[in-house]
């Protein structure tokens, strides 16, 4: 497969300067080098899920087998898949919205249970296909249509929430640094374990934080992401704006990491289901099989 290939004929819909543009063009260079080196992962191996807002879109654009699950809803779909068919990579795409906000419960037992399973967020940090109410994670007085006045509410930190929650891995990107999602994407999808990815992804119609970003982000060095205490200490740096007035409020000094931010090895969900914790198809089918027999012999 090359890039070309994952093309399909669906007319893309958002707007021009969509933070999402370079996130899509970075899946697809990852999903190539996927499928090239020495163990190839074969397109018909991939499966991608991903929730509704302008961030589901993305499904439509790509080649693959792919599932529209329903608003945050990503999890229980992608956990399915996994489960089904451990042999699968699969990928969801969610937005804040729907991964922070109605979906939350389903996030944080993804991270608990560690299932392999990749997901990216689009977090623009407002619902944009809805045109423009606040999500978790928009600042602190963000003028949206459901909150003209300015949200009254912190935005929320997902990272710190999900480390707390068991994630094995953590990385935060932004739409505007290709060359560093591609790096994030293919360590996430290449992590044995639930790993999110937190993209900075910004959307130039309801909430362009895009100057804002550029002047704070950086990437992190020195850092052992390995190191439960200094992740959670990089997490906190940046708070999503919260306490500090939010983004916009001319606090210059407020520095945004970049990178991975928390990584460690564990067992994972779908090879403590499967039998004998291995990953094969074959012993899966048979485990399959057995159970059935079971099923409907008890059944009689
Ligand atoms: C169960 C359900 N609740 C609410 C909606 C309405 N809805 C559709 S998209 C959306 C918000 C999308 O925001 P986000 O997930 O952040 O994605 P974005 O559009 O910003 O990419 C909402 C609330 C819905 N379609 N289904």
């Amino acid at each position: 497969m090359t890039a070309h290939n994952f093309e399909t004929s669906v007319l893309n819909t958002w707007c021009p300067g969509c933070g999402n543009f370079p996130l899509l063009n970075t899946v697809k260079t990852v999903l190539q080098e996927l499928g090239e080196g020495e163990s190839p992962t074969r397109p018909e191996n991939l499966v991608l899920v991903a929730g509704i807002g302008c961030h589901g879109k993305i499904v439509d654009y790509l080649n693959l087998n792919s599932f529209y699950s329903i608003h945050g809803r990503v999890l229980p779909v992608a956990t399915g898949i996994k489960l089904a068919n451990p042999d699968l990579e699969v990928i969801g795409f969610a937005g804040d919205g729907d991964a922070y906000g109605e979906g939350l419960e389903h996030l944080i037992y993804a991270a608990k249970r560690n299932i392999d399973i990749t997901v990216i967020i689009h977090n623009n940090r407002v619902y944009s296909l809805t045109t423009g109410q606040f999500s978790p994670t928009s600042p602190l007085g963000f003028p949206g249509r459901s909150t003209p006045a300015g949200s009254p509410e912190p935005p929320l930190n997902p990272l710190e929430l999900l480390l707390a929650g068991g994630a094995t891995f953590l990385a935060r990107g932004f739409s505007s640094e290709p060359e560093q999602m591609k790096q994030i994407f293919r360590e996430a999808i290449d992590h044995r374990g639930f790993a999110l990815v937190d993209i900075l992804q910004v959307c130039v119609t309801f909430n362009n934080l895009h100057k804002y970003y550029a002047e704070r982000v950086y990437t992190v060095t020195d850092h052992d992401p390995a190191d439960y205490l200094q992740a959670l200490n990089k997490i906190k740096e940046w708070d999503y704006g919260a306490g500090t007035g939010g983004a916009g409020s001319g606090e210059e000094k407020e520095r945004i990491p970049l990178g991975i931010l928390y990584k460690r090895e564990a067992p994972t969900f779908d090879r403590r289901l499967s039998p004998g914790g291995g990953r094969s198809r074959a012993a899966t089918q048979e485990h399959r099989e057995a159970l059935i027999e079971k099923i409907l012999a008890n059944s009689k």
